[in-house]
């Protein structure tokens, strides 16, 4: 790792010839592999990238000419080049650097990222921002095939083809998202990179530059690439020409002397500009490529063998429970579609995917479409279950706003990794769910407290009784409750379990962070023989008023429990719920409060945020009169 060591400044790669950066690059792959096989992280994408980051700082001036990731999982190496090489060890962790670039954490990091599809509009105003500042930098987005399927991505290029500003946009196209890459833009670059003529171009143009011969040729060769390639197939080039941008390549994004060639002849063609380049995800390391699904975060592994060593449980996640559910209900109800944003493996919805490829729509990195889209399979008499992240379905609001609820349009929207995430960070956190959907009419909003719950809840959804309706729970394991081929079981829409009985405290708790709840509740009783009323509430909407007024007459202190920002979610509602009624009751919020929540152990995070078991039973024991 000789190389990589000294460099301490990104301004040191550029004085590097092709053999040292190439050099470079391989040290960077050893080193992203041995960290991540201790502390999982993004690999594949990062591995595939890493020619990309070197050839940026190599070509271009960086901080002061800027670069923006989009998602930014795929800048391990700009990272490791920028000054956190150390840091890198502590990627993801509680205190230490964010998994995606930030801007408090590098001047390198032009533009924080994490949710896809962002990086178009983000350099373009950079680029258009420098302009009136008079300012002659050069503004680079880096954008994988799997995000350039998002609206945003084609919003930014809309806008950017009108107008001048100097930008450039790497297409890192890996032919994958997290799954299988779909739809008509994927088809489209899968044609480019395939045509006969590009292959033999690139074959014979990168044999000759392997042999550092005929540099000459080579230039000529690639400068005509662009022309030959417009005259023959007018139909490859007029999608991103015809939108305003001069397109080049497709040329090896994983050959650093091409990248770094492409790079240095388009930095001097200003206005919008759009380099598509070839790479492969989890480049240089075996086990990586060969299972690109897996490997794009697949946890603790050996290096050696590529064995991944995360512990494996006994215990279902949510995921599973979620994905089996949804099969055993299709088998039930050919009505029932599943709708997933690109995430049918993250989801699970891959379980009903195996069975029924015909009844899953991957409708690519679109939530908002994946939602409006639901509205009209629900309109023409199916019943979508549309799976989202909740942060990422932060994208949709407006769907659900404009396009379910108020057309009263079923679709039963189950949002994944509801409530603190880990170590994803701020980014993916589904901190805001519960509390922007509290207001809008015609829709409830459950969230379950268990594995059998959420089977429960899926299932009473599809009854007459639910119009649109939202399900959410968190990442990760549940409790172990048993699930599996449970007869299901009708839940009433608004009806809050009692799950333990008591009088002058209550808690009352709204989804699988109850959990942590019951244990401090029990705690009490052990060691202060204090019995707290503790009610799982189940649904923010329609509220169980008869448990609320229950809880406020047996006891006088309230706490209300929430994985979920405390402002506008189950705390705001049973305010409301309290003044409007004039209750003496004295009510404590706890759940997210009202600032971003960086990365860590979801451990740590409850704990930082005063809602782990430890810090709910202190609440539930303080004397607060
Ligand atoms: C709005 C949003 N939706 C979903 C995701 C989850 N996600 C992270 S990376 C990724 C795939 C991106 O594919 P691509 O751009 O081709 O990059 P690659 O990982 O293949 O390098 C997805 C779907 C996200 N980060 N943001």
């Amino acid at each position: 790792m000789a190389l990589l060591e000294s460099i301490q400044d990104p301004s040191q790669i550029r004085a590097l010839d092709n053999a040292q950066l190439e050099q470079l690059c391989a040290e960077l792959r050893e080193y992203i592999i041995a960290c991540c096989a201790e502390n999982p992280g993004h690999i594949g994408a990062s591995l595939g990238a890493v020619e990309i980051a070197v050839a940026i700082h190599h070509v271009f001036h960086t901080p002061e000419d800027k670069v923006v990731w989009d998602v930014g999982h795929q800048a391990y190496a700009h990272k490791i080049l920028t000054g956190r090489r150390e840091a890198f060890k502590q990627n993801r962790k509680y205190h230490g650097i964010s998994g995606f670039p930030r801007r408090e954490e590098s001047p390198y990091d032009a533009f924080g990222t994490g949710h896809s599809s962002t990086s178009i509009s983000a350099a373009l105003g950079l680029a258009v921002a420098a302009q009136f500042e008079g300012k002659h930098e050069h503004v680079i987005a880096v954008i994988g095939d799997g995000a350039l399927s998002g609206g945003l991505a084609f919003e930014g290029l809309n806008n950017a083809g009108s107008l001048n500003a100097d930008l450039l946009v790497i297409l890192n196209d890996n032919q994958i998202s997290i799954d299988k890459n779909i739809g008509a833009m994927h088809n489209y670059l899968l044609k480019v990179t395939t045509a006969r003529r590009y292959n033999k171009l690139k074959k014979s143009i990168w044999d000759r530059l392997g042999a550092g011969r005929l540099r000459e040729w080579l230039q000529k060769q690639v400068k005509n690439t662009k022309r030959s390639l417009t005259r023959a197939d007018g139909e490859t080039l007029s999608l991103f020409d015809s939108l305003g941008f001069r397109y080049f390549g497709p040329i090896d994004g994983n050959d650093i002397a091409a990248m770094t060639y492409m790079l240095g002849r388009l930095k001097e063609i200003p206005g919008p500009k759009l380099l598509h380049v070839v790479t492969t995800k989890g480049k240089g390391y075996a086990p990586a490529e060969e299972d690109q699904t897996v490997w794009h975060a697949p946890g603790t592994f050996d290096v050696e063998t590529g064995r991944r060593t995360g512990k494996k449980s006994e215990i279902a996640k949510f995921q599973e429970v979620f994905g089996t559910t949804l099969l055993d209900l299709a088998r039930k109800d050919n009505r029932i579609v599943g709708i997933t944003p690109a995430m049918a493996s993250g989801c699970s919805m891959n379980i009903l995917q195996k069975e029924m490829s015909e009844r899953v729509f991957d409708v690519g990195i679109a939530e908002q479409h994946a939602v409006t889209y639901s509205a009209g399979l629900a309109a023409g008499g199916l019943l979508p279950f549309c799976n989202i992240y909740s942060s990422f379905s932060q994208r949709a609001y407006d769907s659900l706003i404009h396009d379910v609820a108020l057309q009263q349009l079923k679709v039963i929207l189950c949002l994944d990794r509801g409530g603190l995430v880990g170590e994803d960070g701020a980014t993916h956190h589904g901190a805001f769910d519960l509390a922007a959907c509290r207001p809008i009419p015609n829709l409830t909003i459950c969230a379950p407290y268990d594995e059998a719950e959420l089977r429960n809840l899926m299932y009473s959804a599809t009854q007459p009784d639910y119009g649109a309706t939202i399900i959410r729970y968190p990442r990760g394991y549940g409790e172990g409750t048993p699930w599996r081929d449970l007869p299901f079981s009708y839940i009433a829409p608004g009806t809050a379990v009692k799950r333990h009985e008591g009088n002058g405290v209550a808690i009352l708790s709204i989804g699988a962070i109850g959990t942590k709840a019951a244990e401090a509740v029990e705690r009490a009783s052990r060691e202060n023989g204090m019995e707290v009323l503790h009610y799982d509430m189940r649904f923010l909407k329609p509220l169980d008023t008869a448990a609320l007024e229950d809880a406020c007459t047996r006891a006088r202190r309230i706490i209300t429990l929430e994985d979920g920002t405390r402002i506008g979610g189950l705390y705001s509602a049973v305010a409301e719920f309290i003044a409007a009624r004039g209750l003496d009751c004295v009510l404590t919020g706890l759940g997210i409060p009202d600032r971003f929540i960086e990365q860590g152990t979801p451990a740590e995070l409850y704990a930082e945020c005063g809602y782990d078991a430890e810090s709910i039973y202190r609440e539930l024991v303080k004397e607060k009169f």
